[in-house]
């Protein structure tokens, strides 16, 4: 088996495709679904090397939605992504039995925003089917995790979680060559923390030998930046991807796929392949 960064060379593009409420005006629930897959094959049709599927907000401040819920919001859209495409889909679930589902209906990716701590079967999950994972790092969680997130220093701590969470996983019988790592840009972190992260890019990929995705696409610290809260975030989405992909981040998890794949046009022949780790 290849490594993640063999079968899906970076820098890449990850592609987000939303179920949620708050994503999709209701109309119901077949409107709702595709609309997520046609927007899913638009993502891949602009240039997304992977698709991320999700059923659940992990908005600060937002609750979690029930297992069946998910269920019915994501299994569909994956299965209709997978029936005109090839391209790999992600899973952005905390759930074992979401992952499960949505690998039946053929995902090769698990996302998870809690690395396996919200729901350890994850782990197993991932380990039966011998597909890829995302591990990121936040710290607390969605409903609460902006309150007053506090580190001594920022780099070393998400570095040290991640890679402690590799090592679980690897333990747990993962092979390595399936792991990415990201830092969880907004997850329980400030402006200055999430900007620390971005620069430290590269050593959070030395940190745990995996490649790291990132995903700033949108978030609020951006419009922090801008000094506009309600502005569109779309240049700023690009610029921090950039400067993360300059930092060696493998993949960039983004709503606005063909900005970045103009940007990454021009950028990766500026950088050739030295900014991919191995
Ligand atoms: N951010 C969100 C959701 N899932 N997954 C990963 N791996 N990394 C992220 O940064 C991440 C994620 C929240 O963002 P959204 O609500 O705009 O999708």
């Amino acid at each position: 088996m290849e490594a993640l960064t063999t079968r899906i060379p970076g820098p890449a593009l990850m592609g987000i495709v939303n179920v949620t409420p708050d994503s999709f005006s209701d109309g119901g629930r077949f409107v709702e679904r595709e609309t997520a897959i046609t927007h899913g094959l638009a993502l891949i049709a602009q240039g997304a090397a992977i698709v991320d599927v999700g059923g659940e907000s992990t908005r600060p401040g937002s609750d979690g939605v029930d297992e069946a819920e998910e269920l019915r919001r994501v299994v569909d859209v994956v299965a209709g992504i997978r029936a005109a495409s090839g391209v790999p889909i992600s899973i952005d679930t905390m759930k074992s039995g979401v992952a499960a589902a949505a690998i039946a209906a053929g995902a090769t990716l698990v996302n998870d925003v809690t690395a396996g701590t919200f729901d350890p079967r994850i782990v197993d999950v991932v380990r039966d089917a011998e597909v890829d994972v995302c591990i990121m790092h936040m710290q607390g969680r969605p409903r609460t995790m902006q309150d007053d997130p506090r580190y001594d220093d920022v780099v070393r701590e998400v570095g040290e979680h991640l890679a402690a969470r590799v090592d679980a996983l690897v333990a747990a019988g993962i092979d390595p060559r399936r792991i990415a790592v990201d830092p969880g840009i907004g997850f329980g972190k400030t402006v200055a923390h999430n900007v620390a992260l971005l620069a430290g890019t590269r050593a959070l990929g030395a940190a745990t030998g995996c490649p790291v995705l990132v995903g700033v696409s949108r978030k609020r610290f951006l419009g922090d930046l801008l000094g506009d809260p309600d502005g569109d975030r779309t240049l700023a989405s690009v610029a921090a991807g950039l400067a993360a992909v300059e930092r060696g981040a493998w993949a960039l998890r983004v709503h606005d796929v063909a900005p970045h794949a103009e940007a990454l046009a021009v950028l990766r022949p500026v950088l050739g392949s030295a900014t991919v780790p191995a």
